[in-house]
Order: structure tokens, then sequence, then C-alpha cells
């Protein structure tokens, strides 16, 4: 089995509320290497990646900034052979992580991302009202958007949209929307989601990602479950994919070898009263790359 490393994203400058700069740090202190090694893998925690404050810079350079660096840990971690689980850090942060991943790819072939979200995340400049730009990092892996966010590493479309699915979709405006379909992205509504339940529908974005690439990912924003078992993130939003369906799902990403990472993103511990949310990653972190049974989200951190 592949070593796992850690790569904890430290950036919150992404999104209006910037609570979530504090989640990888939160998720480490509440035990996520001991829970992992519980479940069977050796783990390795890599030094943190911080974005600057936002005092210093404009928002999109800071976001930019950050990328570039992020990026480069993740593509060690890929060359070296070894597996990922990247704790944001708001959900900007997976522009450096997969444009790592796939640079890490680079001759091998294709990256295809599973994207598990309220949001499409699919904004550019142009489109974005909010210009926040955690609402933009799916469009710039796709090539689209802020240069600095489009061409790290010297190249664009880090993702193909064949090899992309996204799931649990139930709030975003319609450019975003117009872009993805102009695109052939295959988008999995929540209501969808609701009628099939999510893992038949994970099982489906697998197939779709994995056919013809010689390695995938999910990248899971926190805000995509349930507001009611995970309710401490940026903007929650009602009826949600239920925990146990997430889990049982991610339990999909087991076993693969192809499987090279997982990100989860938008936790804010700031707002995690109880510590209900850290338990409801700890969970989803388990099943996607734990060995053995899956462990009861109760059952973690204490
Ligand atoms: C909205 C925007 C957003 C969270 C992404 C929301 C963006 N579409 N919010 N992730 N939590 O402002 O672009
Ligand atoms: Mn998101
Ligand atoms: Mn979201
Ligand atoms: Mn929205």
């Amino acid at each position: 089995m592949k070593t796992l490393d850690i790569a904890s994203a430290v950036i919150g400058e992404g999104a209006k509320d910037g609570g979530c700069k504090y989640g990888a740090s939160a998720l480490l202190k509440s035990g996520m290497v001991q829970s992992l090694a519980r479940a069977g893998r050796s783990v390795q925690t890599l030094a943190a990646v911080t974005a600057d404050p936002m005092s210093a810079r404009d928002r999109m350079d800071v976001v930019a900034r950050f990328s570039r660096e992020h990026a480069e840990t993740v593509l060690r971690a890929v060359r070296g052979g070894r597996q990922l689980l990247v704790l944001g850090g708001d959900h900007s942060c997976a522009i450096g992580t997969w444009s790592g991943a796939a640079q890490a790819l680079a001759l091998k072939g294709r990256l295809g991302l599973i994207w598990v979200d309220a949001h499409l995340d699919a904004h550019t400049p142009q489109t974005s009202e909010s210009q926040a730009p955690h609402g933009m990092p799916l469009a710039a892996l796709l090539g689209h958007g802020s240069a600095a966010f489009t061409e790290i590493f010297g190249w664009s479309g880090k993702l193909n949209p064949e090899n992309v699915v996204v799931i649990g979709v139930r709030s975003y405006e319609p450019a975003e929307r117009a872009l993805l379909e102009a695109l052939g992205v295959r988008i999995i509504y929540m209501e969808e989601v609701a009628r099939r339940g999510f893992a038949p529908c994970f099982a489906e974005a697998k197939a779709a990602v994995t056919s013809g690439c010689a390695a995938w990912g999910v990248s899971f924003d926190v805000d995509g479950l349930d507001p009611e078992e995970a309710p401490a993130t940026g903007t929650p939003v009602d009826n949600g994919i239920p925990l146990d369906q997430a889990m049982a799902a991610l339990s999909l990403c087991r076993d693969d070898p192809r499987f090279i990472a997982l990100e989860i993103a938008e936790y804010n511990p700031l707002k995690d009263f109880g510590g209900k949310t850290a338990r409801a990653v700890h969970a989803l972190a388990v099943a996607g790359l734990g060995l053995g049974v899956p462990v009861p989200a109760e059952d973690l951190v204490s």
C-alpha cells in the first residue's frame, strides 16, 4: 500500500468568510492522522502551504500565488508515488491540487475528477458577481478564467470535460451552468442524487472519470453534505448528501491504484460547535482512503 501524504491547504482568502483557513490545522488537531492510522494507513504530514494575508495584495493574486506553491507540493507527492489527502482551505485550493496532479501525470495520460459540491464552482471573473475565487476553481481547471489560475506550469486545460463529473449541485448561477453545459461536463444535480441515491451516482461518475484516464481523484466540498450532518461550512445549502451515502460512495475509491488524491475543502472549524462536522470529515477521509471496514462517523473523534 502506498504511503499517504496529508497536504494542508491553509487558505480562506478565496471565500468571503475566511474561516476555512483554519480547517486543515483543526482537522489535524482533532486526530486525522490517528483516524487514518487506525484505518490501516501509514501517514506522513507535509509542511503546510499558507496563503499570504489579504492586506498584502489583491484576493486573486493571493489565490494565484498560493495555487502555484500548493501545486508544487502536490506534484512532488504524486511524482513520489504517494497517495494524497488534501485538507482545505476554501475550495480555491482545488486549483493547485489538481494542477499539481495533472502535471505529475503529464505524459502518462489524463486525470479524471469527481467534484462533489452543492455549487458548480465554474465562474470566471467575467461571470462572477461575488468575484469570490472559490466559485471559480472548476472553470479554471477546465481552462477558463484568469490566466493566473489556468496557466499553472505553463499550460491550460488540466481537466478534460469528458473526464469530469459534478455531483450534489443545488445552488448555482446560470452562467456557470452554461459554461459547463457548453463544455459537455456531466452534472448530477441533487434532485437526481435524491432519486437514485448518492452511491449509484458516484459509481456512474467513477466509470466516466476513469475511462481512458491514467489516474483519478475526488474533490469533496463539505457543503455537498447535508447541513444537518455537516453544518460547519462557509455556505450550507439545505437538502444535501446524507453522510452515510457519502461514506458508502467514497469507499469505491479504495483499492484502486489509480486513485491518487482525495481533497476535502470548505470545512470551517470556527462554526464547528461540538465537533460534529470534524467527525463527518474524518469519516469521509477514512471511507475513501482507509483499509478494512469503514468506521461509523460517531466512532471517530471524541
Ligand atoms: C456563488 C459565487 C461558492 C461556496 C462556492 C457561490 C460560490 N456561486 N460558495 N463555494 N461555498 O459567489 O460564485
Ligand atoms: Mn466548492
Ligand atoms: Mn460549495
Ligand atoms: Mn451560488
